[in-house]
């Protein structure tokens, strides 16, 4: 399988939780390597910027007032099947449907304070990477 590369948030509920720790111990012990990574409380630009592809969707701007409501860290994580792999640590969406022991089940409280963020595909990946870090700041070796 190929070495990827894909945008991972840590959500506000997440960080509020005093979590952050545990959750880069799954990523580094399931072989994803943090290459990149960023402290910030997104501004509402930055966040409707970001989650663009919701836009008409019902649930945008609650989407959008959560991802506000405190500071997040937004990190880059490379290894091989990357973009699945996270997906699969983090469990789905909705964390009461999330399978045990994913970040979701074990940290998240609801399906808009769904602790992480994860890319879902290559193009996706390669569009929120960009939109938080320039090349430069990626230390992939
Ligand atoms: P994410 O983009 O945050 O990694 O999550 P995801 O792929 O699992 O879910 P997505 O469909 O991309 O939705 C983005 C975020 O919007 C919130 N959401 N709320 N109330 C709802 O029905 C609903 N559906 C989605 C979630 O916080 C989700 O993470
Ligand atoms: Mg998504």
């Amino acid at each position: 399988m190929a070495v990827e590369r894909t945008l991972s948030i840590i959500k506000p509920d997440a960080v509020a939780k005093n979590v952050i720790g545990k959750i880069y111990s799954r990523f580094e012990m399931n072989g994803l390597k943090i290459v990149a990574a960023r402290m910030t409380h997104l501004s509402r630009i930055e966040a409707e910027g970001f989650y663009a592809v919701h836009k008409e969707r019902p649930f945008f701007k609650d989407l959008v007032d959560f991802m506000i409501s405190g500071p997040v860290m937004i990190q880059v994580l490379e290894g091989e099947g990357a973009i699945a792999k996270n997906r699969d640590l983090m469990g789905a969406t909705d964390p009461k449907k999330a399978a045990p022991g994913t970040i979701r089940a074990d940290f998240a409280e609801s399906i808009d304070a769904n602790a992480v963020h994860g890319s879902d595909a290559p193009e996706t990946a390669a569009v929120e990477i960009a939109y938080y870090f320039p090349a430069l700041n990626i230390y992939s070796r």
